[in-house]
């Protein structure tokens, strides 16, 4: 038997390889865990329309194969911790959800990638508000970044770490786990991002790297996080892990021609 810990994810294709599920399963491997995936959407950037997206769903009834097949190889005792990244339309947001509850899953991530670029605002709101309703109430994590944070939570405006503190607060109302990421978008000098237990917030801080965003580092952040409690690490270790992870992946950061460097899963 080599049963090692093993993380599902359903997350949508980057092609560049800088987000989406080429990072998660990177990530994955990275912390020692066997990756297992479902394509949600595909995303094709434009590189002659200033790297626009191209957008393209995932029919449903292929997700819904994609996790049949997922489901029935690995048990629920091998396979109890799965990730949720980018859906993008309320149909697949519907599919999944109902997907997710065949299975009682330990751990639960959902990153909240809220809007594609490439999507009218109409749609993208649809998807919000399909997100809160359908995916929230299944996490027992839930990873977003300030813009997302500031969605989630109804709040005006976020300009301080006290502000993600509340932010996380409120989230945390309909989540076990809110892990409110600053990274560079605060200001100071460091990378501040909070956990929320219900209880206490625990602060997570490393110097910050630039000022530039880097792509794949909310993905990175997530997949890792999903990794680790995938591996049984308590929460704010699976936290702190995470973090360490993606700031050397940061400060060994790949450089392309797209507008943003991208995480190294190798460093
Ligand atoms: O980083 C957010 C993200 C997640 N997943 C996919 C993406 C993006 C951003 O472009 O394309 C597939």
């Amino acid at each position: 038997m080599n049963t090692p810990p093993i993380a599902f994810v359903i997350a949508g294709s980057e092609a560049t390889g800088g987000a989406g599920i080429q990072v998660d399963l990177k990530t994955f491997q990275q912390l020692g865990v066997y990756g297992v995936g479902a394509l949600s959407c595909i995303v094709a950037f434009d590189p002659n329309n200033s790297w626009g997206h191209r957008f393209h769903p995932v029919d449903p009834d292929i997700i819904a194969e994609q996790f049949e097949a997922a489901l029935a190889t690995h048990s629920v005792e091998s396979m109890d911790t799965a990730k949720v990244g980018m859906l993008g339309t309320p149909q697949t947001i519907d599919t999944v959800a109902e997907k997710l509850a065949d299975r009682s899953w330990r751990n639960l991530v959902v990153d909240p990638v809220l809007i594609c670029k490439g999507q009218e605002p109409g749609a993208a709101l649809d998807t919000d508000n399909a997100l809160r309703e359908k995916i929230l109430p299944l996490a027992t994590v839930v990873t977003p970044n300030v813009f997302e944070s500031q969605t989630l939570s109804g709040m005006e405006s976020i300009e301080t770490v006290e502000d993600l503190e509340e932010a996380a607060k409120r989230i945390g109302e309909h989540v076990p786990y809110v892990l409110a990421k600053g990274g560079v978008e605060l200001p100071g000098d460091d990378a501040v991002d909070v956990l929320w237990d219900g209880e206490k917030i625990t602060r997570f801080s490393a110097p910050k790297i630039g000022e530039q965003r880097v792509s794949g580092a909310g993905c990175t952040v997530a997949a890792a996080l999903t990794a680790e409690l995938a591996k049984g690490t308590d929460i704010v270790e699976a936290v702190q892990r995470a973090k360490d992870l993606v700031t050397r992946g940061i400060e060994h950061r790949v450089t392309a021609n797209t507008p943003f460097d991208t995480v190294w899963q190798g460093a």
